[in-house]
C-alpha cells in the first residue's frame, strides 16, 4: 500500500517537473525576438552564460563536426540565440572551431577545380595535338576558349601567340605543348598581381575590407570564411553585417561568426547599413580587433538608388579612415555577365580584389582572365564548395596546373 502511494507521489512530481520545464521552455520561446532599436547591437559569441541558461536543455550532446551541421544559406531564419542587447561581455568564448590552417588549401582543393575545369585545359591540349593544325582546329581552339568565357580579345591573342609559338615549334611533343600552353594561359593570368588580401591597416587601428556584389553571390559565406581563415592566422575579427535588408541576412552572418568567436555588429532589419559599417569598425577600434569585415546587401548594379547606398556605406566608413581592401564578390557561373557587374561596381567603389565564387561547379574558369582584364584588378580569392574551410588563395600556377593536368 505505502508502496503505491509512493509510487503515486512519484509520479505526480514526475509530472509537476515536466509540464515546469515545458512551461518553461515555452515561456522562453514566446519571449519577442529582441527589440528592434535604433542602435546597432553587437552580439557576442556564443556559450556566455545569459540569465535563463539553467532552463534551457542540457548540452552534453556531442558536438557535430562542421560538415554535419552544415551552414545556412541565408534562404531561411536561422534559429540561433536572439542578439545580446548588453554589448560586449569580457568571458572568453568556449567552444571555439580551430578553422583548417590556409596553407595548402588550393592543392586541397584542387581536384574539385580540375573537375569542373579540364574539359577546357585537356580539351585545348587535345586540339592542339592533333596531327594538322589547319584552321579549323584554330576555330575549335577559338570556340573552347570564348565556352570557357575567356573573353574575346584574351582569346583572340591566346591563339595567335600559340600559332606563331606553334609554327616556329615545328613538330610537337605532348611536353612541349603542354609547357607551351602552360606559359601562354600563365602569362593571361598575370603572375604580377599582388594577390594578398590587404588586411592590415598599417595604423594601430583595424585593417577594415568591405564585400560587395549582386544578390546570391557569395558574399556573407565569403565574409564567413574569410573570417574563419583570419581566425586561423591568429587574428582577431569583428564582423559589421551591413545587410539590413533581412534579418537572416545578419543571422548568416553572426552564425559564421560565432564559430570561430569573432563578435557581430548588426542593426535592426531596414536600418541604415553605412551607420552599422561604421559601427562596426568603430567596435574593432575600441576592442583593439585586427581586422573588421564588412558584410553588404547584394543589390543589383542596374538599381541606381541601390549602387548610391553602396557608395554611402564606402564614404561613412572612411570616416574613421581609408578602406584596406573592397572585394568584389563575382559568382563564376554567371559568366559574362559578371564582367557588366564588375564595371559598374568598380565605378561606384574603388574594386582592389575579386573573389571568384562557386567555381567549384562551372567549366567556365576563363572569366578569371577576362574579369582581370576588365577592372585591372586581381582575383584574390576562390570559393571552391560550400564548406566552411573551402575558400582559397588565387594561385595562378596551381589554377593552371589543375586546369592541364586535371
Ligand atoms: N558551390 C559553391 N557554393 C557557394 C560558394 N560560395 C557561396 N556558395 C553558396 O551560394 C549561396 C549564396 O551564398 P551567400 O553567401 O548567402 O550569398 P550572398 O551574396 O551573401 O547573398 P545575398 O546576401 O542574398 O546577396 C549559398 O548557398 C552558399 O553556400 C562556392 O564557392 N561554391
Ligand atoms: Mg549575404
Amino acid at each position: 500500500m505505502d508502496i503505491v502511494i509512493l509510487a503515486v507521489v512519484i509520479a505526480l512530481v514526475a509530472v509537476g517537473v515536466i509540464s515546469g520545464l515545458v512551461v518553461s521552455s515555452r515561456r522562453k520561446k514566446q519571449l519577442p525576438p529582441s527589440a528592434p532599436s535604433s542602435t546597432p547591437t553587437i552580439t557576442t559569441p556564443p556559450a556566455e552564460p545569459h540569465v535563463g541558461d539553467e532552463s534551457g536543455p542540457p548540452r552534453e550532446e556531442p558536438r557535430r563536426t562542421i560538415e554535419e551541421v552544415g551552414l545556412p544559406d541565408g534562404t531561411e531564419a536561422t534559429a540561433t540565440a536572439p542578439a545580446v542587447e548588453d554589448p560586449v561581455v569580457a568571458a572568453p568564448p568556449v567552444a571555439i572551431e580551430i578553422p583548417e590552417p590556409t596553407a595548402g588549401r588550393l592543392v586541397r582543393l584542387r581536384a574539385r577545380l580540375a573537375r569542373s575545369q579540364n574539359t577546357l585545359g585537356k580539351g585545348l591540349l587535345t586540339l592542339l595535338s592533333r596531327e594538322h593544325l589547319d584552321d579549323e582546329t584554330w576555330e575549335e581552339i577559338e570556340d573552347t576558349l570564348l565556352t570557357a568565357d575567356v573573353g574575346v580579345a584574351p582569346t583572340q591573342e591566346l591563339v595567335d601567340r600559340l600559332r606563331e609559338r606553334v609554327r616556329v615549334l615545328g613538330t610537337r611533343t605532348p611536353d612541349e605543348l603542354r609547357s607551351l600552353l602552360r606559359e601562354e594561359l600563365l602569362a593571361l593570368l598575370r603572375t604580377d598581381f599582388d594577390r594578398a588580401v590587404k588586411t592590415e591597416s598599417g595604423l594601430d587601428t583595424p585593417g577594415v575590407v568591405m564585400v560587395v556584389g549582386v544578390n546570391g553571390t557569395g558574399k556573407t559565406t565569403t565574409t564567413g570564411k574569410l573570417a574563419r581563415v583570419l581566425v586561423a592566422d591568429g587574428r582577431s575579427v569583428v564582423l559589421g553585417a551591413a545587410d539590413t535588408f533581412r534579418a537572416a541576412a545578419a543571422d548568416q552572418l553572426q552564425t559564421w561568426g560565432e564559430r570561430v568567436g569573432a563578435r557581430t555588429v548588426r542593426g535592426p532589419e531596414g536600418g541604415d547599413p553605412a551607420s552599422i559599417a561604421f559601427d562596426a569598425v568603430k567596435e574593432g577600434i575600441a576592442e583593439g580587433a585586427d581586422v573588421v569585415l564588412i558584410d553588404t546587401a547584394g543589390r543589383l548594379h542596374t538599381k541606381t538608388g541601390l549602387m548610391d547606398e553602396l557608395g554611402k556605406v564606402k564614404r561613412v566608413v572612411e570616416k574613421h579612415g581609408p578602406l584596406d581592401e573592397v572585394l568584389l564578390v563575382l559568382d563564376a557561373t554567371t559568366g559574362q555577365n559578371g564582367l557588366v557587374q564588375a564595371r559598374v561596381f568598380a565605378e561606384v567603389v574603388d574594386i582592389t580584389g575579386i573573389v571568384l565564387t562557386k567555381l567549384d561547379g562551372t567549366a567556365k574558369g576563363g572569366i578569371v582572365i577576362a574579369v582581370q582584364r576588365e577592372l585591372g584588378v586581381p582575383v584574390k580569392l576562390i570559393g571552391l564548395g560550400e564548406g566552411p574551410d573551402d575558400l582559397a588563395p588565387f594561385e595562378p600556377e596551381a589554377f593552371v596546373d589543375a586546369l592541364i593536368d586535371g
